[in-house]
């Protein structure tokens, strides 16, 4: 390997961005004083008071990270030829040949489209650059993608409509100056802590000035600190930003001004909000009459609404569309592009919003470009030193597609990296079925025993967080600059340097001659300059010097210097340069529940687990408050299906069934249960919701409705020895 390990500091904190959810919390991390009585070197975490998009806050898995990283480690690459033999240590050099040796075959039998890599919202972004530059660059395939797929491809493709570019407009501290906050389909105290906090907080001290309103179908910790909860039925959110829009135009909550000047296509959605009476809503919703009309009239006399919202929304067959009935009433209101106001997508992982810069979506290219758009590939070519022609003009395969792909025998090589989708992936029983028809899979890891080890023939051991130096960027696009500051365990080497020298094998020396991970950054940042996410003034050294920055961050521009807001001007990236009002109507759940199958199933999270619980599995302190995954019932639902709290349920849909011990609670919307996504198969309570979910998507961002499928329960008895 060409890359020099990155010196290790002798002591003293170690700034970085939390590697957990996308709020990006800053941390300060503590080198060991002495080994524990368990022998192991514990770093500590505390929060850094210096980090702008956090100012000190941590929540209690940031808090524990420390103790995840060296526990259960992969130290060597590993190998088989088949999935029903037993993995052998090999090393690098043996991985690397067969790696080339496949993909060699792969080319030659089926061409770039028979490899795909599958990657994470988890990567570093120069993971991302790189892997990127392999795949659709050096191979020529478009058939990366990664699990933002499944998190953040509806808000992407929501912001590319309306606003003609990608791009969350808001800053954090846009919800110190709203005076309503609107959080739809997101439980921000449970999965975004330190941000819901801060909201918290002020609402406390300024009580009457924010007025905080949730959308959700359960109650949860989130709407407890609720002025006004709208529980409505699963996948109807879009008709209910309808009515809102309805009454907005009935209460004179339209700003005139604004719509002429910034946006067009408001005749056809005025025409569409008018069908959408509160009657019809509160039908359609389940929701009383009452409770939209008085969001409506907050929503009419606010001078500040933020709307915050994740995977409520995203994960939906109509996704893309609820993301523009969002953004449409904040353009319809001019309730954007200033303070305290803006319609502002969370993002669920640490850097999903690199891997957006660094075009980690199988239509994307590098700052914001687009593998459809001549022009764009024509500019990455030449920065990559690649032919004309050689970036593929179509669309690679999204995830599901890539399923679909070796259900064929479309596959030769599936490399999947930072992601755990035997977990994570909707309908996995057939997940299974269909990897099983690809020769060659391969795993890059950090942790052993993963759900998708067991379908791997190459198990490649990464460096994760705090053993690899790189930048993440947050969700208020505030990147930071994450030094490496342990040693990885064995073999272990950083992602972005794998890619790189399988690069090299393959003949591109020019294009992998990376010495750091500073020097890629420093290219892909020279790439994003005059793009709507300029990052072109940012460094390694920059950021190391100067602290955590935002952009866009053009050449030129001072520290602190970058844009805390987008679209300030009123004028858009569209050709146009008006943001576009979108006039879709509601289509309802991908799956709805039947006489078979009556009930909605939706999964999501707990506060202290992260995903697939690789990391936060490990921590004692993290299970103890939900120790096993509990099936939300509601009283009624018990009931009728002779379900009893603490007893054992079988939950079935068409493609499967699992167990589960029942919580019966009135927090949940009668006719719709709750089962959270983190115990996967290697987990001793295995609970794997996702064998239960469609794989229906979004027609637009392909985004799977992983938020609903139709189940029924029943009681079941306890396996013996449970
Ligand atoms: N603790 C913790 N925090 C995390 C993560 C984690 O694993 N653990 N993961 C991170 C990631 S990657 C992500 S994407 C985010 C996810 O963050 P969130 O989106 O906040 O989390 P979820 O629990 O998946 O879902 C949010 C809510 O959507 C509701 N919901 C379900 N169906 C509907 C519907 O039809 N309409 C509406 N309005 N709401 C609905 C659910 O009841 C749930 O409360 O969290 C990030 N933060
Ligand atoms: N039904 C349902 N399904 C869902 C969701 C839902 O709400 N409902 N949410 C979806 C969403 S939003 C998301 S984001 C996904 C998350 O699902 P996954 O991405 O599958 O979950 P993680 O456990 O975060 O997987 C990350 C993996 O990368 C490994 N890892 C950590 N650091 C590194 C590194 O530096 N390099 C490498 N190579 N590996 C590393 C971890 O050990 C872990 O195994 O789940 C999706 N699935
Ligand atoms: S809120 Fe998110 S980023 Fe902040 S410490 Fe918690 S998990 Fe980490
Ligand atoms: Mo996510």
């Amino acid at each position: 390997m060409s890359h020099p390990p990155a010196p290790l500091p002798a002591d003293g904190p170690a700034r970085a961005q939390c590697p957990y959810c996308g709020v990006g919390c800053g941390l300060e991390m503590k080198p060991p004083a002495a080994p524990t009585a368990a022998g192991e070197a514990v770093w500590t975490a505390r929060g850094d008071r210096h980090h702008p998009s956090s100012l000190g806050q941590v929540c209690v898995k940031g808090a524990t990270v420390g103790e995840t990283l060296h526990r259960n480690r992969l130290t060597t690459p590993l190998y088989r030829p088949r999935t029903d033999q037993p993995f052998e240590p090999i090393g690098w050099e043996r991985a690397f040949a067969l790696l080339e040796e496949r993909v060699r075959r792969t080319l030659a039998a089926q061409g770039p489209e028979g490899i795909a890599m599958y990657g994470s919202g988890q990567f570093l972004t120069e993971d991302y650059y790189v892997a990127n530059k392999l795949i659709k660059g050096a191979l020529g395939s478009n058939n990366f993608d990664a699990n933002s797929r499944l998190c953040m491809s509806s808000a992407v493709s929501g912001y590319m409509r309306s606003f003609g570019s990608d791009g969350p407009p808001c800053c954090y501290d846009d919800l110190d100056q709203a005076d309503t906050v609107l959080l739809i389909g997101t439980n921000t105290a449970e999965c975004h802590p330190v941000l819901f906090q801060r909201l918290l907080k002020r609402k406390r001290k300024q009580k009457q000035d924010l007025q905080i309103v949730v959308v959700d179908p359960r109650a949860t910790a989130t709407s407890d600190a609720a002025d006004l909860h709208l529980a409505i039925r699963p996948g109807t959110d879009l008709a209910l930003l309808h009515g809102l829009g309805h009454l907005l135009l009935e209460q004179g909550g339209v700003n005139r001004a604004y719509v002429e000047a910034s946006t067009e296509g408001f005749e056809a959605l005025a025409e569409l909000w008018s069908g959408w009476t509160p009657e019809t809503v509160s039908l359609f919703c389940g929701i009383e009459e009452q409770q939209l009309r008085q969001l409506a009239a907050r929503w009419a006399a606010s001078t500040g609404v933020v709307s915050l919202w994740s995977m409520g929304v995203n994960q939906s067959v109509e996704g893309t569309a609820t993301v523009a009935g969002i953004i449409n009433l904040h353009l319809v209101s001019g309730q954007l592009g200033r303070p305290g106001a803006g319609p502002f997508s969370l993002t669920g992982q640490p850097n999903a919003m690199g891997g957006r810069e660094a075009g980690g979506l199988a239509r994307l290219l590098p700052g914001y470009r687009s593998v459809t758009d001549a022009g764009h590939r024509a500019e990455i070519e030449r920065h990559w030193g690649l032919g004309p022609g050689t970036i593929a003009p179509t669309s690679g395969l999204t995830v599901w597609e890539q399923i679909e792909a070796m259900e064929r025998g479309a596959l030769g090589l599936w490399w999947v990296a930072a992601t755990n989708p035997l977990v994570s992936l909707p309908w996995l029983d057939r997940v299974r079925a269909a990897v099983a028809r690809c020769p060659m899979v391969v795993l890059s890891e950090a942790y052993a025993g993963t759900e998708t080890a067991a379908i791997a023939h190459l198990v490649l051991p990464a460096a994760q967080w705090s053993e690899k130096a790189g930048v993440m960027t947050n969700s208020e696009r505030r990147v930071t600059l994450c030094p490496a500051f342990r040693a990885p365990p064995g073999e272990a080497r950083p992602d972005w340097a794998i890619f790189a020298e399988l690069g090299r094998r393959l003949g591109f020396e020019e294009q992998f001659r990376f010495g750091s991970s500073a020097e890629v950054f420093a290219e892909f940042a020279a790439i994003t300059a005059g793009r709507l996410c300029d990052l072109s003034g940012l460094s390694h050294g920059l950021l190391q010097e100067h602290g955590p920055q935002q952009w866009p961050f053009p050449v030129g521009t001072p520290p602190g210097g970058g844009a805390p807001r987008l679209h300030t001007s009123g004028r858009f990236p569209t050709a146009s340069g008006r943001a576009r009002l979108i006039s879709e109507q509601p289509m309802g759940l991908g799956e709805p529940p039947d006489g078979d199958y009556p009930l909605v199933l939706t999964v999501g999270r707990y506060l202290e687990q992260w995903h697939t619980m690789t990391r936060t599995g490990q921590v004692e302190r993290l299970l103890r408050p939900h120790g096993q995954p509990l099936l939300e019932v509601h009283p009624a639902d018990a009931r009728d299906h002779g379900l009893v709290d603490g007893g054992q349920a079988e939950v079935s849909s068409r493609r499967g069934a699992v167990t589960a011990r029942v919580l019966v609670t009135d927090r949940i919307r009668q006719g719709t249960v709750f089962l959270p996504m983190h115990w996967g198969a290697a987990q001793e309570q295995a609970c794997e919701a996702n064998r239960l979910m469609h794989a229906l998507g979004c027609p637009i961002s392909q985004q799977p409705e992983l938020k609903a499928a139709a189940v029924t329960v029943r009681p079941c008895e306890e396996a013996p020895g449970i």
